[in-house]
């Protein structure tokens, strides 16, 4: 039993389309959670005129019944509001007169090597697809697996280490309580010194026609040890962590725990030692360097992931580029962008990291119901001697 996440859509189509299948029956879903995380990922400071226009809304067409799973696929839709001004551009059907194609590849997006893989002249039936506004439907399927997770007591957070240069100070304490007022911050960092620099930083930048790259941080407490495994390349869940924060778009690293530091370090400096006390659930570690992964399973620890993006790149000043029609030298193509996406990219990756972890706990305990799961989630905890640390 494993779940799988689908998206369609393009980024002034009709609409975005996502498809969660693999859930159990008897799953309660909140609307209003699925739509509060869509606005946490349209908001941040540095974002362009599009968010101006859109309000992000997930209609469940599928899968779900008086607020239940039922077991088969659930489908929800996010309509593009600015479609209204594309019809003619993005219709799925013919218009007439044809609509002039686009040849300005913009360097660092699909733009190019797209159109020569996929045989086609106009950059934008790649652009449209590669768009990062597709990550407005993985962000409506990873609330619908934070939902599954929660149910086994799992949550998943996220906040901005660093935008560009500008680094918020290293933090080892975090709770869920630490993350409480996280998206009141316009960068969505947990330090009030950071953000004020950060702000100021995209400002700057953006007012010299840049655009901005960072780091973001992922978080879930809460997790059993065990998901995952060391037995083969593909059951690693640091592989598939990886592959999928790396999947989203502009992220050019990623880390666990202290993955980036541990590589300059001696060994005896790498590690969390391991200790025993009935009284705090048992196995524990005092440091997290592993980032609660170790061997390609969780650990019982948090788990910590970091992604890194790079700046945008749609840029205002365009780079150099070449005519795909004519060979010609020529501008990158210019269109209305956002110049920092980082604090909504951290959003996405809560979203991309609770998926994988949404999978992880269907493959290791199954079950038609959620209350199955629960079950065989209770008598493994059981076997192990596990409590969830406080
Ligand atoms: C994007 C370009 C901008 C972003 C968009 C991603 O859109 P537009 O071209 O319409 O101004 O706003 O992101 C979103 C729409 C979104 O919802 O995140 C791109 O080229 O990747």
């Amino acid at each position: 039993m494993s779940l799988r996440l689908t998206t369609a859509g393009e980024s002034h189509g009709p609409a975005l389309t996502c498809v969660l299948e693999g859930l159990p029956a008897g799953l309660v879903l909140e609307r209003e959670a699925i739509d509060r995380d869509l606005a946490r990922r349209q908001l941040g400071h540095g974002r362009g005129g599009r968010m101006k226009i859109e309000h992000d809304r997930a209609e469940l067409l599928g899968g779900v019944r008086h607020g239940r799973t039922l077991g088969g696929p659930v489908a929800l839709q996010i309509r593009n509001r600015d479609y209204a001004n594309w019809e003619e551009r993005m219709n799925p059907w013919p218009v007439a007169p044809d609509v002039p194609e686009v040849h300005l590849p913009r360097p660092g997006h699909a733009d190019l090597v797209g159109t020569q893989k996929y045989g086609l002249s106009d950059v934008r039936d790649i652009l449209e697809r590669a768009s990062a506004r597709e990550t407005a439907a993985r962000v409506a399927g990873g609330a619908v697996a934070k939902a599954f997770l929660r149910a086994l007591g799992v949550e998943v957070f996220s906040h901005v280490l660093q935008i560009t240069s500008v680094a918020a100070p290293r933090r080892d304490d975090l709770t869920p309580a630490a993350f409480a007022d996280v998206d009141e911050s316009p960068v969505r960092c947990l330090d009030a010194d950071a953000t004020r620099a950060m702000v100021a930083e995209i400002d700057r930048l953006r007012k010299a026609n840049e655009s901005l790259g960072g780091v973001f941080e992922v978080r879930a407490f809460g997790l059993v040890p065990g998901l995952g495994s060391h037995v083969s390349w593909e059951e690693r869940l640091d592989g598939r962590i990886a592959q999928a924060i790396l999947s989203i778009q502009a992220l050019k690293a990623v880390a666990i725990g202290d993955g980036h530091e541990v590589a300059g370090l001696p060994g005896s400096e790498a590690h969390d030692e391991i200790f025993y006390d009935e009284a705090r659930g048992g196995y524990y570690r005092e440091t997290n360097r592993a980032g609660g992964l170790e061997g390609g399973m969780t650990t019982g620890e948090p788990l910590v992931v970091r992604g890194s993006m790079k700046p945008l790149p749609t840029l205002t000043k365009p780079l150099r580029s070449v005519d795909i029609a004519t060979h010609e030298p020529a501008e990158a193509l210019r269109e209305r962008t956002d110049s920092c996406t980082v604090p909504a990219a951290g959003v996405v990756g809560e979203a991309m990291v609770a998926f994988v972890l949404a999978d992880a706990y269907r493959r290791k305990f199954g079950g038609d119901h959620i209350d199955d799961v629960r079950a065989a989630l209770a008598a493994y905890r059981e076997r192990i001697g596990w409590r969830a640390p406080r």
